[in-house]
């Protein structure tokens, strides 16, 4: 009230000639434009208000699911016209294996049991070695290796699924991925759930590769799409281009009216050398705060076993993230630490098909050898190293280099 009555008294007719009181007015003026943009400071993103328009109706017709796969566009206050939930590559990029996919009748109940002979290897580089990895979103994504599309998410909403990918590639590596929490109600990041016509949907993701790269706060995430938002000014924006919807409320009464604030990918996100220096940290979730999916759950302890989920800072109104991970130059073995007082361990034990070293360079040399003395493994990178067709025992794994040790690993 105090603002409103000092700034409608500055607005009044200015005086015919030059006073103090026309200094003053001037003054009052400047203070309350700046204060009301203090104040009232909207984003820098662009801004739509309500429901999009849909293009496409359901993405999935043929697929039982809780609900419907919308595509739509939607247009904001200054004019630009935004894909919903987010531009994507789904119809004419190539599908990635299905690890567990309820739509093709893939459920295998364990990583062991999963058929993962048929997964194609994307070539990036010839001469580069074979990196298996193991992906679960919610709800969808889309993956780069050094800007080169991979593949997608063949499921872009429900029923939940992970997929399995092998690619060859030469560190050091980008892997970049565009991460989609979908929506049911297009441009209001909403979905008819948990008894609301408007409920916010989550986000989530986590993914283990081959030569123990995985999700963890090392990743880069940044946000590019954030609804449903009740009150603009909860989106607060940082000088170094990232913002923060920490204030913003998760249960918001503006329903169809929810105000959704997009901001444009940066063309070259994927390519190796994007300098994403100013790309916040990703943030960690727990399994229990993302999913209790089997598509998840059912492989938890051997597709991820040293994967952390991520997302943005915000797990429920940040739809649209965009990540990033370089995965660095092989270490020589002569570099290993002998100092490191970590001790290296394997896992998953018991382990299905692939062992995962900690601690240590993946490219340490190993032998394996079972308990008559029989090599079943020797050389570098273990970790891409398919074991399924080994018979189910007792294996000693001998770890060589600055750093020795010999584990115990059981095979299942
Ligand atoms: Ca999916
Ligand atoms: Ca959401
Ligand atoms: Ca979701």
């Amino acid at each position: 009230m105090f603002l409103a009555k000092i700034c409608e008294a500055s607005f009044e007719t200015p005086p015919a000639t030059i006073n103090y009181n026309m200094i003053h007015r001037i003054w009052s003026i400047h203070f309350c434009l700046l204060l009301s943009t203090a104040l009232f400071a909207q984003p820098s993103g662009s801004i739509t208000q309500g429901l999009g328009t849909t293009t496409t109706a359901d993405l999935m017709p043929n697929c039982q699911s809780n609900h419907i796969t919308p595509l739509g566009t939607i247009t904001s206050t200054d004019g630009k016209l935004w894909i919903v939930p987010a531009e994507n590559n789904f119809s004419t990029a190539p599908k990635l294996s299905d690890l567990h996919n309820t739509c093709n009748g893939v459920a295998p109940a364990n990583l062991a049991a999963a058929n993962l002979s048929g997964v194609p290897v994307t070539e990036i580089d010839p001469g580069g070695e074979v990196i298996t990895g193991y992906l679960f979103a919610d709800n969808y994504f889309e993956l780069y290796i050094n800007g080169v599309l991979v593949g997608i998410d063949p499921v872009p909403f429900t029923p939940f699924n992970s997929c399995v990918v092998k690619f060859r590639v030469s560190k050091p590596y980008t892997i970049a991925l565009k991460l989609v929490d979908w929506e049911e109600n297009l441009g209001l990041g909403s979905e008819i759930n948990n008894g609301s016509n408007f409920h916010p949907g989550d986000g989530g993701f986590i993914a283990q590769f081959s030569a123990g790269t995985v999700t963890d706060a090392t990743w880069k995430a940044q946000t590019f799409y954030i609804a449903p938002i009740q009150d603009l000014n909860s989106v607060v924006e940082k000088a170094d281009g990232t913002h923060s919807t920490a204030t913003a409320t998760i249960t918001p009464t503006c329903d169809a009216n929810c105000f959704g604030v997009h901001y444009p990918s940066p063309t070259n996100w994927t390519a190796a050398n994007f300098d994403d220096a100013g790309w916040p940290k990703a943030v960690l979730y727990t399994a229990a705060q993302v999913t209790n999916q089997a598509a998840y759950t059912n492989f938890a302890n051997t597709a991820w076993p040293n994967a952390k989920f991520i997302w943005s800072s915000n797990l429920i109104l940040d739809n649209l993230v965009l990540v990033r991970h370089t995965v660095p130059a092989l270490t020589a073995v002569s570099d290993l630490d002998a100092s490191k007082k970590t001790p290296i361990q394997a896992a998953p034990n018991p382990f299905s098909d692939y062992v995962f070293l900690k601690n240590v360079d993946q490219n340490v040399v190993c032998q394996m050898t079972n308990l008559f003395g029989q090599v079943v493994f020797s050389g570098k990178n273990i970790s891409s190293a398919d074991f399924s067709n080994l018979a189910p025992g007792v294996y000693v794994l001998k770890i060589e280099g600055k750093n020795t040790a010999a584990l115990r690993l059981i095979k299942i």
